[in-house]
C-alpha cells in the first residue's frame, strides 16, 4: 500500500497560499553571523496528525540543541498531507493553514518549504533514519551508525542517471538530493543534534531526515518539550472560526470561560482557574481506532450511557462532539440521547480541510467547563489534554478517558502536567 502511495500521487509544485510569500525567519532576532543551516524532516506515512506534531517538538529541540552550540541551524516545515487519515487526500499543504508561524518563530527559527525553494536551495544530504538490525540489545545506549539500508528505505529513495537521488518530497516532483545515506539510530533530539554535527554531515549546508519519527523527546515532559508545545498555537483563522462557533451554540467565550491567552506564549505564566463553557467536551476516536485499541473503547450505546450520565451530574444538556467517525454511527450516538440533550459538531468541510476541522475540533473540544472523556492512548487527546494544561484548568477536569462497557471504572490517563 506504501509503495502504491508513494509511486502514484507525484503532484506538481504547489501553489497554494502563493500570495503569502514571506520568509518567516525573523532575520534581525536570528542575525547570528554564523553560516545558516536548515534542517528539513520527514515523518513515516502512516502516522496521523498529532503524532507528526509530537514529532515536530523533538525535531524543534534538535534545532534548539543545535543553536545553543553556536550553529545557525533554521527548521524548514514539512508541507502537510498524504495523510490516511484524511477523507479528501490533499498534499503540499503549507504550515500556516494550521498554525501560527509567527508563534513557531518564537521557540526556533522555521520557515515554509515553499521559501525555502524560492530561495533556491539545494539539499544537500537526505539521511534516512532506520532502527539497528539487530535491536536494541540488552540495554538502551543512545548511538548511531551509518548502515546498509534495510527495507522500506531501499526503496523509498532512488539515484537517477544525473547521480541525484529523487524521492517523495512531499509531492514536489522537481525536488532532489545530492547525496543519501542510512543511518540505524536509538535516541533522541540530543543525538539527533549529535549525528547533524558529526564529520561525516557537518559541511553540508541543508539536510534531510528522514524517518524522524524514530527518536524520541530528550527529556520528555521536561520544560522545552512545553516552550516547543507552546509554541504551537494555531492559525488565528482556525481559532477564530471555532471562536464564533462557542459564541452562537455553546454559550461560550474566553472571557467568561476565563480562557483567555497573552499574545505571546513566552509571557504565560502557571494558572489553574479557568472555567470553561457550559458544555461537555468528548473525543471519540473511532476508525482505525476500533481495530487498534477495541479492548479499551466503550461501545456506541456505552458511550451514550457515560456522557448522559456525566451531564446529569454536571447538569449540563450540551455536548460539543469531536470525532472522526462516519455518519451512521454518529446517527447512532445520537439516538440514545433524551431530548433534552444536544450534539455538536463543527462541519463545514467546503471551507476547511480535513486538517483545519481536525484542529477546530481540538480548539472547541478543549474549551468546556468539565472536560471529558478522551479516547484512551489517542494522540489527538494528547494534545487537547496538553492544551488545557496551558489553559490554566483544574487537573481533575481534564486528564478522564472513555472507559470500556466491562471496566466502568478503569484506569484514567496519566498526568502529563505542565512545566514552565
Ligand atoms: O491525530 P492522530 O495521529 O491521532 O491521527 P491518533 C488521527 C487522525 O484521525 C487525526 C482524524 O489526525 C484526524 O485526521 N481524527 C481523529 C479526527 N479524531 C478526530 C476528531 O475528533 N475530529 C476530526 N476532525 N478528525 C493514531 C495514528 O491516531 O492512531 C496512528 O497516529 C494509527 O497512525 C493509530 O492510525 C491507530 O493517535 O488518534
Amino acid at each position: 500500500f506504501l509503495l502504491l502511495v508513494l509511486g502514484s500521487s507525484v503532484a506538481l509544485r504547489s501553489k497554494v497560499d502563493q500570495h503569502h510569500k514571506v520568509s518567516h525567519v525573523d532575520s534581525n532576532k536570528y542575525s547570528i553571523a554564523a553560516e545558516k543551516k536548515f534542517l528539513l524532516y520527514d515523518v513515516n506515512f502512516g502516522e496521523g496528525f498529532n503524532l507528526r506534531r509530537d514529532v515536530y517538538m523533538r525535531v524543534a529541540n534538535t534545532v534548539r540543541l543545535l543553536r545553543e552550540s553556536g550553529e545557525n541551524w533554521i527548521l524548514v516545515l514539512p508541507p502537510w498531507g498524504r495523510l490516511h487519515h484524511w477523507q479528501r487526500m490533499q498534499v503540499a499543504l503549507s504550515w500556516r493553514l494550521f498554525f501560527d508561524l509567527e508563534s513557531l518563530n518564537r521557540f526556533i527559527p522555521v520557515m515554509e518549504f515553499e521559501d525555502f525553494l524560492d530561495e533556491n536551495r539545494p539539499i544537500d544530504q537526505v539521511i534516512y533514519l532506520q532502527h539497528y538490525e539487530e535491536g536494541w540489545g540488552t540495554e538502551y545506549v543512545r548511538k548511531f551508525d551509518e548502515r546498509r539500508c534495510l527495507p522500506p528505505a531501499d526503496s523509498h529513495y532512488r539515484k537517477e542517471n544525473d547521480s541525484k537521488w529523487r524521492g517523495w518530497f512531499y509531492s514536489y516532483e522537481d525536488v532532489q538530493a545530492s547525496n543519501f545515506k542510512c543511518v540505524s539510530i536509538q535516541g533522541d533530539s540530543g543525538t539527533l543534534k549529535d549525528l547533524l554535527t558529526h564529520s561525516n554531515f557537518s559541511s553540508m549546508t541543508s539536510v534531510m531526515v528522514d524517518r524522524a519519527e524514530t527518536i524520541l523527546h530528550e527529556n520528555f515532559g521536561d520544560v522545552n518539550y512545553w516552550k516547543a508545545r507552546r509554541s504551537m498555537r494555531y492559525s488565528k483563522d482556525l481559532v477564530e472560526a471555532a471562536n464564533v462557533f462557542r459564541d452562537k451554540y455553546l454559550d461560550s467565550d474566553d472571557e467568561n470561560d476565563d480562557t483567555e491567552m497573552v499574545a505571546d506564549w513566552r509571557k504565560e505564566r502557571a494558572k489553574r482557574t479557568a472555567k470553561g463553557g457550559p458544555y461537555l467536551g468528548i473525543h471519540w476516536r473511532r476508525r482505525d481506532f476500533l481495530y487498534a485499541r477495541h479492548d479499551q473503547l466503550p461501545s456506541i450505546k456505552g458511550t451514550a450511557e457515560i456522557l448522559e450520565k456525566l451531564c446529569e451530574k454536571l447538569k449540563l444538556n450540551r455536548i460539543y462532539l469531536a470525532t472522526d467517525a462516519p455518519e451512521e454511527e454518529v446517527n447512532e450516538l445520537k439516538s440514545y440521547f433524551g431530548k433534552e440533550l444536544q450534539v455538536f459538531r463543527f462541519t463545514d468541510t467546503q471551507k476547511y480541510n480535513d486538517g483545519q476541522i481536525a484542529i477546530i475540533d481540538q480548539v472547541l473540544s478543549l474549551r468546556p467547563c468539565c472536560t471529558l472523556h478522551r479516547s484512551y492512548e489517542s494522540t489527538f487527546t494528547f494534545r487537547i489534554q496538553e492544551d488545557r494544561e496551558i489553559l490554566g484548568f483544574p487537573i481533575s477536569s481534564t486528564f478522564n478517558r472513555l472507559c470500556p462497557d466491562n471496566i466502568p471504572d478503569c484506569e484514567q490517563p496519566p498526568k502529563w502536567k505542565i512545566v514552565y
